[in-house]
């Protein structure tokens, strides 16, 4: 049997995974991780059973749409692997089949680690809580770490961890990244704890040392459009605005709980990445505004949109507009 772990390279992606491979450990020769940045999500294409047809495989995704990797997943089933599927995003396309093992939720206050950690029976509760605040699911997150009776101070080092992992996981490219997203899940894997990941890895120190400073510049950024509903940032073709836009859009929505966000980030080729968070006093409508775009998609709180063409920035405002108008949304 050779098995494929194929998820998502934020946090709640790889500490989802992580978890996962914790209760069921699988020795490294027989496993191959596939993962990316935030925005690689056709990962499962990327599986390639043809030096293992005989002795069978076994797929375990974590946190990437299924509706993005549908036809990957009806090939690989047909070819006789078998999948079992972790999720929580829109999953319309979703068929069932006999070796598919699906566990997808789509509820707002659902992030992926909390589907594992449901799966696994708590048995991995602390990074479960982390992969949660990764997610921005902080009140959630907050809510799990008071009733495990952590520390206030526990409950802190668990959000930023979710927190730098996920911020680590954006960019145009691998490249800006800070760490590839196959590092931290190689380093995470003989961490039970989270907290002793944090203290014996130099990752959590070297993340938050370059996202206090990618956030910083971000900061100084003024809006490109604001209303009393909504507020537009406009990031620069920079590694760091790309590594931050994320991380940015999340740190403008608790701020302003009101308001909805768009942080656009302009890439190499002239277009712009786009994160939108819904109003977190409304967390509606984030994946129809994205999805009124081409290459756009997402949950209901927090969507997004690629290769975003200049000419379209107006709609977008216009559609934030109409849609988080008072009173309608
Ligand atoms: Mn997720």
């Amino acid at each position: 049997m050779h098995y494929f772990d194929v998820c998502n390279g934020d946090a709640d992606g790889l500490i989802a995974r992580h978890q996962y491979r914790l209760s069921f450990p699988v020795a490294g020769t027989d496993l191959t991780l596939l993962t990316g940045s935030k925005r690689e999500t056709s990962l499962l294409s990327r599986v390639d059973t043809s030096r293992n047809e005989t002795n069978g495989t076994d797929i375990s995704v974590f946190d990437i749409s299924y509706d993005r990797n549908a036809e990957s997943a009806r090939r690989l089933l047909e070819g006789g692997a078998s999948i079992r599927y972790f999720d929580h995003h829109r999953a319309a396309r979703f068929q069932p089949h006999p070796r598919l093992a699906a566990h997808i939720d789509t509820s707002a206050d659902v992030c992926t680690s909390l589907i594992v950690d449901r799966y696994l029976e708590g048995a991995h509760h602390a990074w479960a809580i982390a992969g949660a605040f990764g997610d921005n699911l902080i009140e959630v997150a907050e809510q799990l770490a008071a009733n495990a009776h952590m520390a206030a101070e526990e409950a802190l080092t668990l959000r930023q961890l979710g927190e730098y992992i996920n911020y680590n996981a954006y960019g145009e490219s691998i490249r800006d990244l800070r760490y590839a997203p196959a590092e931290i899940a190689r380093r995470m894997l003989p961490y039970r704890s989270p907290f002793a990941f944090v203290q014996c890895e130099d990752i959590f120190v070297r993340l938050q040392i370059g996202f206090t400073a990618d956030l910083r510049r971000a900061r100084a950024v003024q809006p490109l459009y604001t209303s009393s509903m909504i507020a537009v940032y406009l990031l620069p073709d920079e590694p760091w605005a790309k590594r931050v836009s994320g991380a940015f859009a999340n740190l403008l929505a608790s701020a302003c709980k009101a308001r909805a966000h768009a942080v656009l980030s302009r890439t190499t080729t002239g277009t712009y990445t786009v994160s939108i968070r819904a109003p977190q006093d409304n967390p509606q409508h984030a994946n129809i505004i994205a999805e009124a775009f081409i290459n756009g998609g997402g949950r209901a709180g927090a969507a997004g949109i690629n290769n975003l063409p200049d000419n379209e920035i107006t709609r977008l405002i216009a559609l934030l507009e109409a849609t988080y108008e008072a009173g309608i949304a």
